[in-house]
């Protein structure tokens, strides 16, 4: 028996030999999956404003609309938190309590502390890190049903110190309108009593509006689709939210010191989420390319996922193996891209990722695959997609806090500074800013040290 595999041909992209273009015209040669928010947009307005005005009413009709199943309420009961963590399989429970556990030591270093700054004696400004007090946390459910990503939300936001945390997920038919059982019980887990079963766009108008059951918040966070990105648009500005996420991206940075084996299953690992997932494999060595390619095949064809997702991912346009020079041309090629993550499997990975600008996160090395910081790295893995990475940052601990200046300087103080004050005032035509420190001083300016 002749047994085909079906070959798995990743776009080549060469950018060898020619002087390798900079900026944007070096992003312009690299792919990416169209993900049009703006035209979703149009759609979702309705939807949150039918939410605006109905609540609950609409919260439940457009789940027997989506989700094919008509709830009886929005608010998950106790008891059903309570069922789904005794339902919940052992090594499962072990395992999200050592991804909760290790996520909690990170986060929880990396909150920012008070600073209190001496600017001249007796001026002091203080940066007082402030949690925002109500926020909506969304876990998808549908294609994507990860309690790893209420992990990733919920930690930051507790370690931030946030007072009141709710979280929405999908009614799913199977389960009786409740969200998937194993969300509950990550909800369970980390001590999140208040869950509604509210999916896509709507979630986010509930959280954003507020309904009868649900309090309106000042922010919310966590992945989606389109909808949801959608979603958060139509609200930026009237409450926080983290980056639109897209679809997820990798990119493995290579040299010929890397096991093809490792960088197959890696670019399969993250294609396995979309069929319009990235994997783009950034290299200096054609022998690896071909290794790979070889690799990939057997791997693809053996993947539960292979046909409605994997092969789709690797075969879309935004997926590649963009051939370089030398790997200084292919850091250029990654710092252009700005991954979600973004893997170093090269001789000298750490002092590579040193030089990285633009990723999400970076992995390095051959033991620090994408799948640990998805689940068990302790980093978060809610990080900035189609590019957003060049500006933005992932979900953190800073996400869930505001910094606030406090301004406390003396009456000396104040005298010292004022005639630069006046000054300034004058200068802008704005002088009842200049008169409110003159005020203080018998209108007479004081002249300065
Ligand atoms: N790689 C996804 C997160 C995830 N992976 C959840 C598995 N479960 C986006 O960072
Ligand atoms: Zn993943």
């Amino acid at each position: 028996i002749v047994l085909v595999l079906p070959y798995i041909s990743l776009a080549r992209i060469d950018l060898r030999g020619d002087v390798l273009p900079e900026g944007a015209a070096l992003r312009d040669l690299l792919p990416r999956a169209d993900f049009d928010v703006s035209a979703a947009l149009e759609k979702v307005r309705p939807i949150c404003e039918d939410v605006h005005h109905r609540g609950d009413a609409a919260l439940i009709d457009f789940a027997e609309k989506f989700d094919g199943v008509r709830m009886e309420q929005v608010r998950v009961p106790a008891a059903a938190l309570a069922n789904a963590l005794e339902q919940l399989a052992p090594e499962v429970r072990a395992a999200l309590e050592e991804s909760i556990r290790r996520a909690r030591i990170v986060h929880r270093e990396q909150r920012r502390t008070t600073q209190v700054t001496q600017v001249v004696p007796g001026g002091t400004v203080t940066e007082k890190w402030v949690p925002v007090d109500r926020v909506g946390l969304y876990a998808p459910g549908g294609r994507a049903v990860y309690p790893s990503s209420v992990i990733m939300n919920v930690v930051p936001a507790q370690e931030a110190g946030v007072p009141s945390i709710a979280l929405a997920s999908p009614a799913q038919a199977e389960f009786d309108g409740l969200p998937h059982p194993t969300i509950l019980a990550a909800c369970a887990l980390l001590g999140i009593d208040e869950v509604y079963a509210a999916g896509g766009a709507t979630a986010v108008a509930m959280f954003a509006y507020g309904t009868e059951s649900c309090p309106p918040t000042n922010m919310v966070t966590g992945p989606g689709n389109i909808w949801v990105a959608a979603a958060k648009r139509y609200f930026a500005g009237r409450i926080g939210i983290d980056a639109e996420a897209g679809p997820t991206e990798i990119a493995v940075l290579a040299d010929d010191t890397a096991d093809p084996v490792h960088v197959a299953a890696d670019l399969i690992s993250q294609a396995e989420h979309d069929p319009l997932a990235a994997a783009v494999l950034v290299t200096d060595s054609a022998e690896l390319a071909a290794a790979v390619e070889k690799e990939l095949a057997p791997q693809v064809d053996a993947a539960k996922h292979r046909d409605e997702r994997i092969a789709p991912a690797l075969a879309g346009r935004q997926s590649a193996i963009v051939l370089v020079e030398n790997i200084e041309d292919g850091l250029a090629v990654v710092n252009a891209y700005g991954a979600e993550h973004l893997e170093i499997q090269t001789a000298d990975a750490a002092a590579l990722a040193e030089r990285v600008r633009n990723a999400g996160a970076v992995f390095v090395g051959p033991w620090s695959p994408v799948s640990l910081g998805d689940y068990c790295a302790g980093s978060n893995h809610v990080l900035p997609t189609g590019g957003c990475a060049c500006h933005s940052s992932g979900l953190s601990v800073q996400s869930f806090l505001r910094g606030i200046h406090i301004v406390d300087y003396t009456r000396d103080a104040l005298a010292e500074v004022t005639h630069h004050v006046v000054t300034l005032a004058d200068a802008e035509d704005l002088p009842a800013h200049g008169a409110a420190l003159k005020a203080r001083f018998g209108w007479k300016v004081p002249s300065g040290s």
